[in-house]
């Protein structure tokens, strides 16, 4: 069945133009059919909060950014809706940092880490991890350890935009600071990272990037700083409260 072309004056535009890209990126394989649903969810709490970066993910963005700028060995971990989503973003935020990029799935199947490092490299990428995983990150039983020894293994610092919370409890046991991308703020994923953005993670990946451009020169205390001062369960709570607020005036 061919869509039809959806009108730029459409009020829901973005939100059907977005539901179209995941549901070619599922037609060619890059993402899993269950990503629909969860995509679904996070566009239930986009709605909630306005469509739009609210003041705490911003603040968020900015402290994942300074986390990013003094990592060592930073990875971004790449699934199936974000590749659909956002290839391109990833490619940029990479570079900026720089980090390296690595595909981890949860339904995994060789043929879809092979489609979406195919397509991160159409956008520009040079080198992209987990095609060829050598090892596993320890207590995770499920496809989702299987990684590489030079990629999500070595990492002190992993962003994770759409996560599941094991992965995440499984990355703070080794040592790992987390940055998770899930617009639900109450998720076991939201809860577990140690920095968590409550943001689209269409909007979120660019805002990064605008961060560690417009941060990167600062001293390496002041970054530090940053990050010491921001508690993200704080942060939390304070996404609850904007979201009760802004229910209660809707109607
Ligand atoms: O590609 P795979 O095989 O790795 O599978 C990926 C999915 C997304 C299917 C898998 O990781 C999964 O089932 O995820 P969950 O456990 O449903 O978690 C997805 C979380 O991301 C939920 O809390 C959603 O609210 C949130 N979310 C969904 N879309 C977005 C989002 N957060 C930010 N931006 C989005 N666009």
């Amino acid at each position: 069945m061919v869509m039809k072309e959806i009108p730029k004056s459409h009020p829901r535009y973005f939100s059907l133009e977005t539901r179209e890209q995941l549901a070619k990126a599922v037609k060619k394989g890059i993402t899993h059919e269950t990503g629909l649903i969860a995509h679904g969810r996070g566009e239930a709490f986009d709605y909630l909060i306005g469509e739009k970066t609210i003041p705490f993910a911003d603040d968020a963005e900015r402290v994942a950014a300074a986390l990013l700028i003094l990592a060592k060995n930073p990875v971004i971990s790449v699934n199936g809706n974000v590749a659909a989503l956002s290839p391109r973003a990833c490619v940029t935020l990479a570079e900026s940092v720089p980090a390296k990029l690595e595909v981890n799935l949860f339904h995994r199947t060789q043929k879809r880490v092979r489609l979406i490092v195919k397509e991160l490299k159409k956008n520009g990428a040079k080198q992209v991890y987990g095609e060829n995983v050598d090892t596993s990150i320890p207590g995770l039983l499920h496809d989702r350890g299987l990684c590489s020894n030079e990629g999500i293994y070595v990492a002190d610092v992993v962003l994770v935009p759409l996560e599941d919370g094991d992965r995440c409890q499984a990355f703070r046991n080794m040592g790992k600071k987390v940055i998770a991308i899930d617009l639900n703020p109450i998720s076991r994923t939201a809860r577990m990272a140690h920095i968590t953005i409550v943001d689209n993670v269409v909007r979120a990946l660019p805002a990064i990037e605008r961060w560690v451009k417009g941060l990167k020169h600062f001293d390496q205390a002041d970054l530090q700083n940053m990050i010491s001062s921001f508690d993200n369960i704080q942060m939390l709570r304070d996404v609850l409260g904007f979201l009760s607020k802004r229910l209660n005036s809707l109607l």
